[in-house]
């Protein structure tokens, strides 16, 4: 068969791209998203659940379909979303949510959020928790930190130390 040539051609092609495509999306093809803004609002007691919010942007070529999170802090953290039944805002489990390539998702108050239920022990503001989030269940590690409801107009505008960026290999 005459499969060889081609075949090398392919190869050839492959490698005189790379340098230009070393760090494109597309030949990385776990989760590739960047999430900032990430906080926790102090909830009032006695602390059952907290919301956690922040920007979640997918820089994959492909959309991201499945959403998880987890922390020792909580039992169990679901993302959510707001509806209106009757006039009256009320929260769900967010199924089959959808966040399309090089888009992004902004969870804000009043919005989408992930709900962390049945927290272990009471968060205290300036807490920083460890948070795994899983998109497409490529998981990356971070810590978000507890802001009073009041004080979170100010902790919004600046800070950096909230962003992260992972490549996973
Ligand atoms: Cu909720």
């Amino acid at each position: 068969m005459n499969a060889k040539p081609p075949l090398i051609f392919l190869l050839v092609s492959l490698l005189s791209m790379s340098s230009v495509q070393l760090n494109a999306s597309i030949v990385v093809p776990e989760a590739d998203v960047i999430i900032s803004k990430a906080k926790i609002l102090l909830p009032p007691p006695p602390q059952s659940a907290a919301a956690m919010y922040m920007i979640i942007e997918n820089h994959q070529a492909d959309p991201i379909t499945t959403f998880s999170a987890k922390s020792a802090i909580a039992e169990k953290i679901s993302l959510h979303e707001m509806t209106m039944e009757k006039g009256v805002m009320k929260m769900r489990e967010a199924k089959g949510l959808t966040l399309k390539a090089h888009s992004s998702l902004t969870l804000e108050q009043g919005g989408a959020h992930w709900m962390l239920e049945s927290l272990n022990e009471p968060l205290y503001e300036g807490q920083k928790v460890p948070v795994t989030l899983c998109f497409n269940g490529s998981c990356q590690s971070m810590t978000v930190e507890v802001v009073h409801p009041m004080k979170e107009q100010q902790q919004s505008q600046g800070h950096g130390h909230n962003h992260h960026h992972h490549h996973h290999h």
